[in-house]
This record gives structure tokens, C-alpha cells and sequence, in this order.
């Protein structure tokens, strides 16, 4: 846990707003794409290909800011949408969009402006290990015991069952 993107990861997950997408469970239930229980690296490798695609807009292999941020925006109004207090949105919508500027530089690893295959495939490999705690090459079941164990015996980490 000594390398800076996890450590800048971390503390961008310590903050309860993007709690959720960092439970094993949600990352099970999101990267499962054969149904079968479990996500192989393999199998999330070709999700976050597919991601990446479809945020590339103009389809020129690079994730732009624009590109990035529009996409992510437009995810969480819709999510937002449910939220009726409208100055509540307002702030949580300002807050999330600053968030995801600060995720954008992380992903950017070489600081051009723009986020290549490469550097975005770098970044899911590092969650998949958070959430691969017993490093089998496989996120299932199994994992998600050993983060609520953990959990129940106090400790605090980054993956939340
Ligand atoms: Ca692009
Ligand atoms: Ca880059
Ligand atoms: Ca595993």
C-alpha cells in the first residue's frame, strides 16, 4: 500500500459518497458478465474495454477530459434524478464532478491531458487486486468472505464487502 496512486485511491475512497463502488459485492455484481459467480481477470479486462470504448466518443483511443468527465456526469444525474431537494443535488453533483476531476489525473499516469487504454487497463488491474484479496486471479465469493471477516474483526481497508 506504499505506492501513490493506491494511496491517493484510498483517500478517495475513505469518502462515503463512492463507498459503494468499492464493495467486492457491487464489483461482483457489476463485472460479472458470464453470470457464473465469479469475475476472472480476464473477464474484467474485456469490461473495462468495452468502458472504455464507450466513453471514447470520438473513437480516437484516448479518453479526454471532456470525454470522461460528460460521461460520468451524465451517469449521475440520472442517479441524481431521484435526489427532489433540488440544492442537495446542486452540491452533490459539484462534489462528485470534483471528485471525478481528481480520479482523471490519477487515471492520466503520464500527465498528458488524456487517459490511454493502457493507463486506464493499469488502474482497474489495481482495484480488481484490492478486491482479489486472496490474489487467485479470481474476485468470487470467497473474497467477499474474507473482506466481512475482516470487517467484523474491525479492521478498516479499502474494499468493503
Ligand atoms: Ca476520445
Ligand atoms: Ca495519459
Ligand atoms: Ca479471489
Amino acid at each position: 500500500m506504499k505506492h501513490p496512486l493506491v494511496a491517493t485511491l484510498l483517500t478517495l475512497a475513505a469518502l462515503p459518497a463512492v463507498a459503494a463502488s468499492h464493495s467486492s459485492t457491487t464489483f461482483l455484481a457489476e463485472q460479472d458478465l458470464n453470470g457464473d459467480g465469479k469475475v476472472s481477470l480476464a473477464e474484467f479486462t474485456l469490461g473495462r474495454q468495452v468502458e472504455f470504448v464507450r466513453i471514447d466518443f470520438n473513437a480516437d483511443g484516448q479518453l479526454s477530459e471532456a470525454e470522461y468527465l460528460g460521461e460520468f456526469e451524465g451517469r449521475l444525474m440520472a442517479r441524481l434524478s431521484k435526489t427532489a431537494d433540488a440544492d442537495k443535488r446542486k452540491e452533490e453533483l459539484q462534489r462528485q464532478m470534483r471528485q471525478a476531476k481528481v480520479r482523471f489525473g490519477v487515471l492520466d499516469a503520464d500527465k498528458n491531458g488524456s487517459i490511454n487504454l493502457e493507463e486506464f487497463q493499469a488502474a482497474g488491474l489495481r482495484m480488481f487486486k484490492l478486491h482479489d484479496r486472496n490474489a487467485d486471479g479470481m474476485v468470487d465469493e470467497a473474497d467477499i468472505k474474507l473482506a466481512e471477516d475482516e470487517r467484523k474483526a474491525g479492521k478498516k481497508g479499502f474494499v468493503s464487502p
